[in-house]
């Protein structure tokens, strides 16, 4: 189970269908582009190339999870630098939509493929952690009280600023 070696435990991914970002569990806002087979840090074509193509609004993807009876949940996703950045970055977060809280959140800025990671919400517990190909695995702990009655979504957006357009390329979505 390779999503959990950074870990080094098996805890269960609580993000259904965290390859597949054009299954059904990822709902679309608005119309984020996605675009399949990509090469991802594992030698395949199992990742996508997230975009957003709207100059006035955010598009994104989100997926339901629910959440365990802890108020820690370790959020990650690889990502590679798109084919056109936004310059306000790419952004992950946990949100519970019942209580109206973020979790956590994580913004991603690039240079020359090496991304910057700011928690802007939750706290950090790793650095990028560089894979082949250009990708790197970025995380961040989500703090909450989290209640399984509680719809929680995990977001991602391909560019920050809801004027920006841009990509970004991802693969292996995790909350545990
Ligand atoms: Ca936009």
């Amino acid at each position: 189970m390779r999503q959990a070696l950074w870990l080094e435990d098996a805890r269960t991914n609580l993000i259904t269908e965290s390859e597949n970002f054009g299954a059904s569990t990822w709902a679309a806002t608005l119309t984020p582009t996605r675009s399949s087979s990509q090469a991802d840090p594992y030698g395949d074509t199992n990742a996508w190339l997230l975009g957003d193509n709207g100059t006035t609004a955010q598009e994104f993807i989100t997926n339901v999870f629910v959440p365990p009876s802890t108020t820690v949940l370790a959020t990650s996703l690889f990502m590679r630098e798109g084919s056109t950045t936004a310059a306000s970055g790419s952004r992950f977060l946990v949100f519970n939509n019942t209580a109206s809280v973020t979790y956590g959140q994580g913004t991603v800025t690039w240079s020359s493929g090496v991304p910057t990671l700011t928690v802007d919400t939750g706290s950090t517990y790793a650095s990028p952690e560089q894979f082949a190909g250009g990708w790197w695995r970025m995380g961040f702990i989500a703090n909450g009280s989290t209640n399984a009655a509680d719809t929680h979504q995990m977001f991602i957006y391909p560019a920050v600023s809801s004027t920006d357009v841009g990509d970004v390329y991802v693969f292996g979505a995790q909350v545990e």
